[in-house]
């Protein structure tokens, strides 16, 4: 904790001065980079703050997730201003370091600080159909109004980080090098996870038939990625930017539903708290079609639905494949938290077989 310290001093530093901050609190949602909430007194910008250090480990080269991140930013920025609308609150706004860059990169990895939207919550599960269409919603609008978007000028900063079909084999990768103990203890989800192998390359398949297209995607589309406002309750502003890159516009919407629809918690150790609820489902389809049907294909609408299950079953893969591995890559808090993830994220592809006539009914109600 005292080099964590060091560094973060070193960071404020170049953001704020030192003699400026007034409070520093951890924030422990997330799985990989390190966030925490600022209160800055005086100088030139007092008010609240993000601060992130990006986990170099995982984002191999951090200042290219930057660069992603400051032109998404000034695209968006760009619309809203065409159509006369205040972005404020609507994008992320990047503080500068007092040397006038939007990042300070400490010689290993780079440290960012974001303006704290003022007013506005995010949920870690959907509370009420209107915060999951909500959600949704703004995720699609997200989508649309980058459609214009250069893609050629995004980085790919992780190659394949959403190709189901490579993540199943990390998994047998995983696997194999596995420790008994733990091959053990994961058994019933490694038969789970072999046993659903045929769906893995479904959608890069129907890319490669010309049947979907590339198009900027979020690709962390989890439901606690969209800050609601308190007062009106619209979705107003899609927040962590850090792997938007080219990808599928149905792994985003298929993450909405593995977050947003489930009766529990992404990492809940009683499964019979874990099922996909439908109304939830309904309330994204409609929040997501509303802002982004117009530009997808035939195709992609019938799969909507389907896209749901595909990433719930990847990101299990991916949680289970850390377990086996070890857990060198998300953060755990407790052990056996991976598999614990695991284990809720196969429980979910379960409830959403089971109720997969009722959710495409709902995509053709809507489309
Ligand atoms: C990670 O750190 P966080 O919560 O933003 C992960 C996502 C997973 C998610 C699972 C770069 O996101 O892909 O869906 O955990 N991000 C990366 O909750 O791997
Ligand atoms: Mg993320």
């Amino acid at each position: 904790m005292e080099k964590i310290r060091q560094s973060i001093d070193f960071a404020i530093e170049r953001f704020f001065g030192k003699e400026h901050l007034a409070e520093l609190l951890v924030c422990k949602t997330g799985h990989i980079n390190h966030t925490y909430f600022l209160r800055v007194n005086g100088g030139d910008n007092p008010g609240h703050f993000v601060l992130q250090r990006i986990n170099q480990d995982i984002f191999k080269k951090p200042d290219l997730v930057m660069e992603n991140i400051v032109n998404v930013i000034s695209h968006l920025r760009q619309k809203y201003e065409e159509s006369g609308v205040n972005h404020s609150r609507r994008v992320l706004s990047l503080v500068p370091t007092n040397d006038g860059k939007l990042w300070y990169n400490d010689g290993i990895t780079a440290w960012r600080v974001y303006e704290f939207i003022e007013n506005a919550a995010t949920y870690d599960v959907a509370e009420t159909t209107d915060i999951a269409y909500q959600a949704a919603k703004a995720f699609g609008n997200f989508s649309s109004m980058l459609s214009n978007f250069p893609i050629d000028k995004l980085n790919e900063t992780i190659p394949d980080f959403h190709n189901t079909q490579k993540r199943y084999e990390q998994f047998e990768t995983a696997l194999t090098n596995a420790s008994a103990a733990r091959r053990a203890l994961a058994k019933s989800e490694i038969e789970f996870a072999i046993s659903r192998r045929e769906i893995a390359p479904v959608l890069i398949d129907s890319l490669t038939a010309g049947e979907m297209k590339i198009r900027v995607t979020h690709n962390d589309t989890k439901i606690s990625n969209v800050m609601i406002d308190d007062t009106t309750g619209e979705g107003i502003c899609v927040i962590d930017l850090d792997t938007i890159m080219p990808g599928l516009a149905l792994y985003d919407f298929g993450d909405c539903v593995r977050t947003a629809t489930p009766t529990g918690k992404e990492d809940e150790q009683n499964l019979d708290l874990i099922e996909m609820n439908i109304e939830l489902f309904d309330a994204l389809v409609r929040g997501y079609l509303e802002s982004a049907g117009a530009s997808l294909t035939k195709k992609e609408i019938e799969l909507l639905a389907f896209s749901g299950k595909l990433i719930t079953y990847e990101i299990g893969l991916r949680f289970l494949s850390d377990y086996l591995n070890g857990d060198i890559y998300f953060q755990t808090h407790r052990e056996n938290h991976n598999l614990d993830r695991a284990r809720v994220q196969f429980k979910l592809v379960q409830s959403m077989e089971r109720q997969e006539n009722e959710m495409n009914n709902i995509v053709k109600k809507y489309s």
